[in-house]
């Protein structure tokens, strides 16, 4: 507490309210992929992940079943603190015993273990129609095949998709985001990349025209540069996703390992801002390439929760992480990397805008790069610490989990 009492003096002094920003801090949600917890397996399929993205790493204790994930990430959610939903992909289906799975035929029914858990934890539910890992996947193509059936299969995908979303927005009570994204590119240079995307245009046309309510379902678009194997040519490049999203009225969503290196996505947020009403974001770590490594209190994650806190946006950009890391208990990569997100939205709300937009504005250019490096050695840890505190979740996560991961995960085999 003296710790915290002192923090909050020192930042009064730059003219910062530390619990206003601890206050706004509890007010975020934040969206946790299942599919952390099992290297983005999923119940499926069979077990082998496809669509140009990748996990490296063999650290034993994978969940295997629905029952392990739920288990693991329980644990994972209970040591994480302020608002979060539950992020889930077609492919975790809960299919019974006779049943063969068949993404073309998915119901509410299949999911029904999933909103049990998200009602008893008061979770919301977003989701993801599972373009991927799958044998209908012909030549890496899905939505943009030249193959009736398979562009059909896939459409009919997504179509039980939205109406699963509709499901879940009602069952929880929370609006549920439904993000598309779609492997289909090319690994060498293609002869035609108009058809594929105007497949794709069409595609999509179809699945949207389920009727579903825009306040209850919030569709996403994710875009793409490449893919392990895909490297040529992505069918769902920025600018498709983009330009489609302005055509149907639907919200585009950033995903930041999905760009060229030096491009940077808290750039180009409030640019959209302006356009859209709502964004979403998936956060991630692109080491060299689109590593999706486990996201850090970093530049690149502060920067981005800069923009969004700047641009008055916590309520208009929907917040996901998105990574997969088999290389560390997946547990923890789940608590770390969502805990260093909610940091850099801490660390963002911790610093005093007006003034420094003032200087911008005024040519004080030297000024600005003082306080920024000022603020950099600021108590920030005593903030987050009483952040931890008020929402009564320990600082220390890496003993209850290396306690669980004695206890149950080593005996996974
Ligand atoms: C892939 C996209 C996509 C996936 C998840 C599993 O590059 O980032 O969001 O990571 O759907
Ligand atoms: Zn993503």
């Amino acid at each position: 507490m003296r710790k915290y009492e002192k923090a909050r003096q020192e930042y009064l002094e730059f003219g910062i309210d530390t619990d206003a920003a601890i206050k706004a801090l509890r007010a975020v949600t934040i969206s946790v992929q299942c599919w952390q917890g099992d290297d983005v397996l999923g119940f499926d399929a069979g077990g082998a992940l496809s669509g140009g993205i990748q996990t490296t790493g063999n650290y034993p204790g994978k969940a295997r079943t629905p029952k392990e994930l739920m288990a693991d990430m329980d644990l994972a959610l209970s040591l994480i603190g302020g608002k979060k939903k539950i992020n889930l992909h077609a492919s975790y289906a809960i299919w019974g015993k006779d049943e063969t799975p068949d993404r073309s035929k998915l119901e509410p029914r299949h999911f029904e273990p999933w909103v049990d858990f998200a009602k008893e934890r008061k979770l919301g539910i977003d989701f993801n129609p599972t373009f991927f890992s799958h044998p209908m996947v012909k030549d890496n193509l899905t939505l943009s095949s030249p193959d009736d059936a398979v562009r059909s299969y896939w459409i009919e995908h997504g179509k039980c998709c939205v109406q699963i979303s509709q499901y879940f927005a009602k069952q929880t009570g929370m609006p549920c985001l439904m993000n598309i994204w779609i492997p289909d590119g090319y690994k060498d240079y293609p002869a035609d990349r108009l058809h594929p995307r105007a497949r794709f245009r069409d595609s999509l046309d179809q699945i949207l025209s389920v009727p579903y309510d825009k306040n209850k379902v919030y569709v996403t678009l994710e875009s793409k540069v490449f893919g392990i194997g895909l490297e040529a040519n992505t069918v769902g490049n920025a600018e498709f996703c983009l330009s489609y999203s302005d055509y149907a009225g639907i919200t585009p969503l950033l995903d930041n390992g999905h760009y060229h290196p030096t491009e940077s996505v808290a750039d180009k947020i409030s640019s959209l801002l302006l356009f859209h009403d709502k964004i979403a974001l998936h956060v991630t770590r692109p080491m060299r390439w689109d590593s999706d490594h486990v996201v850090l209190f970093d530049d690149t994650t502060r920067e981005i929760a800069q923009e969004i806190v700047r641009a008055h946006a916590l309520d208009r950009v929907l917040l996901a992480t998105d990574y997969f890391d088999a290389s560390i208990n997946r547990i923890s990569a789940w608590v770390t990397g969502v805990r260093s997100l909610q940091k850099a939205l801490l660390y963002a709300l911790l610093e005093p805008h007006d003034r420094m937009r003032t200087m911008q504005d005024y040519g004080n250019f030297t000024d600005l790069m003082v306080l920024n490096e000022n603020l950099k050695t600021a108590p920030f840890g005593a903030v987050w610490e009483e952040f931890l505190r008020r929402e009564k979740v320990e600082a220390d996560y890496l003993t209850p989990i290396k306690e669980y991961e004695r206890k149950v995960m080593v005996n996974r085999k």
